[in-house]
């Protein structure tokens, strides 16, 4: 198939679920188009992977340039340029609004569009008054819809009076990529013998809470020697780095900033914080398990469908930052139930969440998709 895909290709879970996708299919022998305003982080083009920038005019006229229409007339000329099968945009706003305009813009071929749900298009900029018409307009016009999660599915249908179908296609891991890898000399770059260390990745956005991470980390040093890594950036992080201070656990706790090989870092972590207020799915979550990290997470949105409470590893309420403390020292003070959860967490990662599995599902979505809309 020739296959268009646009997403957000800066850090972020539903950039790299869209560019691991693409990356995936095209070993599987297809045509990926990416169409967005920048190369995906973790995307370098061949010769089934191509990349075709969004150029948006600075216009004095224009105080917020209209990146929409701009990706929608580069997406209507890919589509007929390359003749695109199927375009599968990332993100409901404004990606799905610009698919639909290119699609009409194209009307001499009917070359259908899926949109894939990631969760804040839905619970924080679709749920906003302003935007939740539009969002509902770009989820009705697609040929097909899928959510990251059962949550994230009922909760569309629930606040946006959905009624066509949506269906869930969880996202997923590259398991070659994603496994704990057995060289652990980076382990004496960032602790000594006797500490543990927590992990902590994310976009530094309100959401991710991160200031519950160093107070549950703070909880934990007072007990016992452990090192935090925080990996990533964004708005919250000087709040962050103001908190590790005043607790005065400034050396222990190690701002990271933005890494590319996080399979590497995961792989010597004790534990994965994933304090979040809300997570659809938590990809984070998903890698750490496949490199063997046990999660302790806030039992919100799409995590219980990624983690297990007490299987691969522990889910606590949101802000409850004793249970989070209690939890990680128990698996840091007995060695056999990190592996247990670490070894539980990796089978469930394999045998669940693996790309070879999913990229099938998203395959047989696209064709039925091309079926469907030949046949209308
Ligand atoms: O978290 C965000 O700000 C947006 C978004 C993204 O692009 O990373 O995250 C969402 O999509 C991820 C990939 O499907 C999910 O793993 C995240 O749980 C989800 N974030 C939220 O629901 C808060």
């Amino acid at each position: 198939m020739r296959i268009g895909i646009t997403c957000y290709p800066t850090y972020g879970g539903s950039g790299v679920v869209a560019t691991e996708l693409g990356k995936e299919l095209a070993t599987r022998g297809h045509d990926v188009h990416f169409i967005s305003y920048a190369l995906p982080i973790r995307l370098t083009t061949n010769d089934h992977v191509f990349f075709h920038e969004v150029e948006v005019l600075a216009y004095p006229l224009f105080e917020y340039p209209p990146y929409d229409l701009v990706l929608a007339t580069k997406m209507a000329e890919v589509m007929a340029r390359y003749e695109l099968d199927i375009l599968h945009v990332h993100y409901a706003i404004p990606h799905s609004i610009s698919a639909y305009l290119a699609k009409m813009m194209l009307k001499d071929r009917t070359i259908p569009f899926v949109t894939t749900l990631h969760g804040t298009d839905i619970t924080l900029v679709g749920n906003d008054r302003s935007y939740l018409p539009i969002t509902r307009f770009g989820i009705e016009q697609s040929d097909s819809v899928t959510a990251v999660s059962e949550y994230l599915r009922r909760r569309t249908i629930d606040e946006f009076q959905i009624e066509r179908p949506i269906s869930v296609i969880p996202n997923f891991v590259d398991c070659n990529v994603y496994d704990r890898a057995t060289d652990k000399s980076a382990r004496k770059r960032f602790a000594g013998p006797d500490e543990g260390i927590l992990i902590h990745i994310s976009n530094f956005r309100p959401v991710k809470r991160v200031e519950d991470v160093i107070e549950i980390f703070s909880r934990v040093r007072k007990q016992r020697p452990a090192r935090l890594l925080m990996v990533g950036d964004g708005p919250e992080r000087p709040k962050a780095e103001w908190l590790a201070n005043t607790h005065g656990i400034s050396e222990d706790v190690l701002f990271l900033g933005k890494q590319n090989d996080m399979a590497s870092l995961l792989s010597i972590a004790d534990i994965l914080l994933l304090p979040s207020e809300l997570e659809s799915f938590g990809l984070v979550a998903l890698e750490a398990m496949a490199c063997e990290v046990p999660v302790v997470a806030t039992a919100v949105g799409g995590v219980p469908e990624v983690v297990r409470h007490g299987l691969d590893g522990y889910l606590c309420p949101v802000g409850d930052v004793q249970s989070m403390a209690d939890a990680c020292l128990r698996i840091l003070d007995n060695p056999a139930l990190r592996a247990e959860l670490g070894e539980t967490a990796r089978t469930r990662a394999r045998q669940e969440f693996c790309a070879s599995k999913i990229v099938l599902r998203y395959e047989a979505l696209y064709r039925q998709t091309i079926l469907g809309s030949h046949s209308r």
